[in-house]
């Protein structure tokens, strides 16, 4: 089975959107491997976002990352990593499908409600950015 992380990012958590947001994952087959809720740290989103340090959003994206809570995630299921980014919609939700996460619950590009690793690659390196092998649960 694929893993991939995602974060609900602050602002979905503060609009109370995390727990309609884990349940069209469920609904569409992911299962959840592990789960946590966190404060993003500028050091935490320097690794995460290790590709966009440099881009002239970057400040921005740091600023709103660690403004409040976040849940991290590890889901699961056959082609989970392009099931995910398909459910999440396109980055701008302004772009996005109708019935997709960033379609109903998201503002702008920067303030887009969720990550989901776009690579078996990313989703190697992200998933041990927030977790360790004894709290994933597969
Ligand atoms: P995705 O999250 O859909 O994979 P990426 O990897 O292009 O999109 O961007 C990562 C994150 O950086 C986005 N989720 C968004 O929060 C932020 N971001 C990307 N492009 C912009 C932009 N032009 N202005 C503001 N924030 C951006």
């Amino acid at each position: 089975m694929e893993k991939t992380l995602v974060l609900v990012k602050p602002d979905a958590f503060k609009a109370h959107h995390t727990g309609d947001i884990i349940k069209i994952y469920e609904q569409n087959g992911l299962s959840l491997l592990a789960m946590r809720m966190m404060k993003m740290t500028p050091e935490v989103a320097a690794k995460h976002y290790a590709e966009h340090i440099g881009r002239p959003y970057y400040a921005e994206l740091e600023t709103f990352m660690t403004s409040g809570p976040i849940v991290a995630m590890v889901l699961a299921g056959e082609g989970a990593i392009q099931k995910v980014r398909d459910l999440n919609g396109k980055t701008d939700p302004k772009e996005a499908a109708e019935g997709t996460i960033r379609k109903l619950y998201a503002a702008s590009k920067g303030e887009n409600a969720v990550h989901a690793s776009d690579s078996p690659e990313s989703a190697a390196r992200e998933i041990h950015i927030f977790f360790n092998e004894t709290e994933i649960f597969d």
